[in-house]
């Protein structure tokens, strides 16, 4: 099976990264296809780059996994699962946003769960997704570093004991059982974390891709009854012209 793997920022030795952590997981009989959107920010790490991002992710699913049976899967590969819903209209695949897959993993390995991720004004935006998904009752603390984006950019090594120390302070201080990494750029120090803090350490890039796979095993799709119903055909004007929905997709 073919997963499309979309990282929502435009840099590409991220892209790059994702695409390794995806890779090491991904089943023998799966291609990962990883992809980012051709304009928007170098990272997200606020809401209007996100605004940005949500954009690039249509983008990406309208060119790569529109047509059924294009792709069997689609993962969003920023923790902010910008452009989730979007994504959900455009194609018939399952498609899972990071911060949702982790937590729902994160909440199926330990009662409660903390959240460290990067820059603090993050946490606001994974509170938000927190409550978007309705896990108020598992998560029990979202904790910034303060750590760039792009940072993590050549994986991030140089930042593993900065997220170390947090995320030992998030377990004591919230009484959890668990970590969730808030970034996919922190995809490729999750084994090294979980090694070390002898806690389940969970990267939604890696739970996204797995999750991707069983759905698709399983001959689930993204419904199409209700609002995740493939958009109207459309005229789309400037820049997204080609982006339009077109009348026999
Ligand atoms: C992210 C992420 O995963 N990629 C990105 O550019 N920004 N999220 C975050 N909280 O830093």
């Amino acid at each position: 099976m073919k997963i499309l793997v979309i990282n929502p920022n435009t840099s590409t030795a991220m892209t790059a990264g994702i695409a390794a952590a995806a890779r090491a997981v991904a089943a023998p009989g799966t291609e990962i296809v990883a992809t980012q959107p051709s304009f928007g920010p170098l990272s997200i790490e606020g809401q209007y780059e996100e605004a940005f991002a949500a954009a690039g992710v249509a983008e990406q699913v309208r060119l790569h996994a529109s047509l059924p049976g294009q792709v069997q899967g689609v993962v969003l590969a920023c923790f902010g699962d910008p452009g989730l819903d979007a994504a959900r209209e455009a194609t018939t695949a399952p498609v899972l946003g990071v911060a949702e897959a982790a937590f729902h993993a994160a909440s199926m390995l330990a009662t409660g769960f903390s959240v460290v991720t990067t820059m603090k004004r993050t946490c606001i935006i994974a509170e938000h997704l927190v409550h978007r998904y309705g896990f108020e009752r598992r998560c029990r603390g979202i904790h910034g570093t303060d750590i760039p984006v792009l940072a993590l950019e050549d994986g991030g090594a140089g930042c593993v004991d900065q997220i170390e120390a947090a995320a030992r302070e998030a377990l004591a201080r919230d009484r959890s059982g668990a970590i969730v990494l808030g970034c996919a750029g922190m995809a490729g120090l999750c084994a090294t974390l979980q090694q070390r803090l002898g806690v389940p350490v969970v990267d939604g890039v890696a739970v996204a891709v797995k999750f991707a796979e069983a759905l698709a095993a399983l001959g689930l799709g993204t419904s199409k009854l209700g609002d995740y119903a493939a958009p109207l055909p459309k005229t789309f004007v400037g820049w997204a012209a080609p982006l339009g929905w077109a009348a026999p997709r």
